[in-house]
């Protein structure tokens, strides 16, 4: 009877929003009998920038402080693109941090190498992959995709290109990260260690007053890593994925899962189905675990929609983020399993 009832509601809306939008209804109840529009379908075309209330969420604990940067990049004229860059940097160069930018644990071979990426609600996107000496690589990620015709630069080039753009070259291995690597080669055992300090790569997502998505992701990547390896978190559509339209996601983890199952496409794919996005989070984590062994192994998913709703889930427990408005912000747990 509920479900009568909410299909009957659902038809209502539908022809209330045909009538708004002009729509004949015979072509309405087309759309009907086809299910080719959801409700969550027509709940984002109802939405608009009028009632837009902007919204960040970030990743574990250092979400607080790069959310409170991107609201105060917001309070000056910035856009939700600004508002990412603006908390991507804030952590970037926070020397103590031991995932994310300067002061990041190093490769195997002590080398730090930084992942980076974003993508705006237009569906614009840059990133860089394994670059080194270079403090702010998301800023470096925003030049690519601003200034050429490419998505993704990698390594040396990527260094250059930064260069080249003006970035300035700085020693990312910080004393604390140098010792902590030392000690790892003691025993030079590489093994995944999930939540490592409760403190990981940074996903970002952001929605501005104007109703605009985007996105974005830095880390030094799983740490004592092969030299060369890249992970999920510049890597568009697994560590992170915006569709102005629908929503964005973005991952954190072991990349290695979250690129086998391109995660971050995935949930925002789920969403545009009409899941709301801790649903899509859930069906994409579960996706995860249908898939391979994940006792070792965590990744958590982070997902934004357009009219603001959000979600968020894990593998194994212990992931966290940052929610942020105008009025709140506070650290919350996700769910996991
Ligand atoms: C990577 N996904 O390089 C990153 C690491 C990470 O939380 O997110 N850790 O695989």
């Amino acid at each position: 009877m509920a479900r009568i009832n909410k299909r009957r509601e659902f038809i209502k809306n539908l022809t209330a929003l045909g009538g708004v939008l002009g729509l004949a209804p015979l072509t309405i109840s087309r759309m009907i009998g086809s299910d080719i529009v959801s409700p969550s379908l027509i709940e984002s075309s109802i939405y608009s920038k009028e009632n837009a209330v902007a919204t960040m969420v970030s990743t574990w604990n250092h979400g607080i402080i790069a959310n409170r940067a991107g609201f105060t990049a917001l309070s000056k004229g910035g856009s939700a693109l600004d508002m990412i860059e603006a908390a991507a940097r804030i952590v970037e160069e926070d020397v103590e941090g031991l995932s994310v930018g300067i002061g990041g644990l190093p490769d195997r071979d002590g080398i730090v190498t930084l992942d980076a990426c974003c993508m705006d609600h237009t569906g614009r996107a840059g990133s860089v992959g394994a670059i080194q000496d270079i403090m702010h690589p998301l800023s470096v990620a925003r030049k690519v995709m601003e200034e050429t015709p490419h998505v993704m630069l990698v390594g040396e080039g990527a260094k250059m290109f930064a260069l080249d753009q003006g970035f300035t070259e700085t020693n990312l291995l910080t004393e604390k990260a140098h010792t902590a690597w030392l000690r790892w080669m003691e025993k030079h055992e590489y093994k995944p260690v999930i939540n490592i300090e409760n403190h990981d790569t940074i996903g970002i997502l952001a929605l501005d007053n104007e109703g605009r998505l985007s996105g974005g992701c830095t880390t030094s990547g799983v740490a004592y890593k092969m030299h060369g390896r890249i992970g999920d978190s510049p890597i568009i559509g697994a560590g992170l994925f915006v569709d102005g339209q629908v929503g964005a996601a973005t991952a954190t983890g072991l990349g290695e899962a979250v690129m086998r199952t391109v995660g971050s496409f995935l949930v925002v794919e789920l969403m545009r189905g009409g899941l709301h996005p801790q649903a899509a989070c859930e069906t994409a984590v579960k996706r995860i675990i249908d898939s391979m062994d994940v006792s070792d192994l965590q990744v958590g998913y982070l997902a934004l929609d357009k009219s603001g709703r959000h979600g968020a889930h894990a593998i194994h427990s212990g992931f966290n983020y940052a929610l942020t408005t105008e009025q709140t912000n506070n650290l919350l747990d996700a769910s996991n399993g």
